[in-house]
């Protein structure tokens, strides 16, 4: 079964983005609320799931959990077989395997992100597709994903030290909010600079990631998780502030705070 038709197909390569509306039943979204919540409420640990926590207006709120998925057999299921994993492949135009996934709360107050491609934080593989799914509305006002329509194919774009778009470039690009309800998904890849804002409302703003790559590339979800942990344990001990990031690439704008046993 194809969920793309060819008008989708044809978006996907110019823009080098593209929404699914509704690709959740509200059932699934039900499911899926209550997953997210679930494993917000996981204690801290350092060697299993990654929760990160940042600084907000009601005091320390997670910004993010990574890891989760050999914890929780729900979302095991959803993201490592099934329709995400059939439209990804689609579009991948073969059989795609998870590199890494990731919770998003963007609680009210939390961080927006710099614009930024994902490839420079995303080692190992030069191409990924990520799977977005809109757990909870995602608005302008509530930090919604900015796309820079078609200029996925332009490779690395101005990257500067933080590893992100650098500023006076990303200013003189055309940016367009792609707004979300619960239960849509939103297809990008690896080139495909973006960027968010503060969340301004006072709902909290979710959204799960879940990123592949072209399994004939291998398998590589592990090595990764690895390699981000050591790194990490690096940049704590090495006093370069680094250990102040939730990804290897400096775009989060939050503040990140220490809050129990990190990762
Ligand atoms: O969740 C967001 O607002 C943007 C996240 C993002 O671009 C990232 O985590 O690389």
């Amino acid at each position: 079964m194809s969920y793309l038709s060819s008008e989708r197909h044809r978006d996907w390569k110019t823009n080098g983005y593209l929404k699914i509306p509704g690709f959740f039943s509200a059932e699934e979204v039900d499911d899926l609320q209550a997953w997210v919540s679930e494993i917000s409420g996981w204690e801290p640990t350092s060697d299993k799931w990654m929760h990160h926590y940042e600084s907000t207006p009601a005091g320390p709120r997670l910004s993010r959990s990574e890891n989760f998925v050999p914890y929780h057999i729900g979302m095991k299921t959803t993201v490592t077989s099934g329709k995400v994993l059939d439209v990804v492949s689609e579009l991948m135009e073969e059989q795609a395997v998870l590199y890494k996934e990731k919770i998003n709360y963007k609680y009210p107050g939390g961080g927006g992100y710099a614009a930024h491609q994902d490839a420079p934080a995303y080692e190992f593989i030069d191409f990924h597709i990520t799977c977005l799914i809109s757990v909870d509305s995602a608005t302008p006002e509530s930090g919604c994903l900015y796309f820079a329509p078609g200029r996925h194919q332009e490779g690395f774009i101005a990257l500067d030290e933080k590893g992100c778009v650098a500023p006076e470039t990303a200013l003189a690009m055309e940016w367009v909010s792609v707004p979300t309800d619960p239960g849509d998904i939103l297809l990008f890849g690896s080139y495909i600079p973006h960027k968010s804002p503060v969340n301004r409302s006072d709902q909290p703003r979710r959204i799960v990631y879940l990123t592949y790559n072209a399994s004939s590339q291998g398998d590589w979800r592990e090595q990764y998780y690895a390699d981000k942990r050591q790194a990490f344990s690096k940049y704590a001990k090495d006093g370069s502030n680094r250990d102040k990031q939730i990804s290897k690439i400096a775009h989060f704008q939050g503040k990140v705070v220490n809050h129990g046993k990190l990762r």
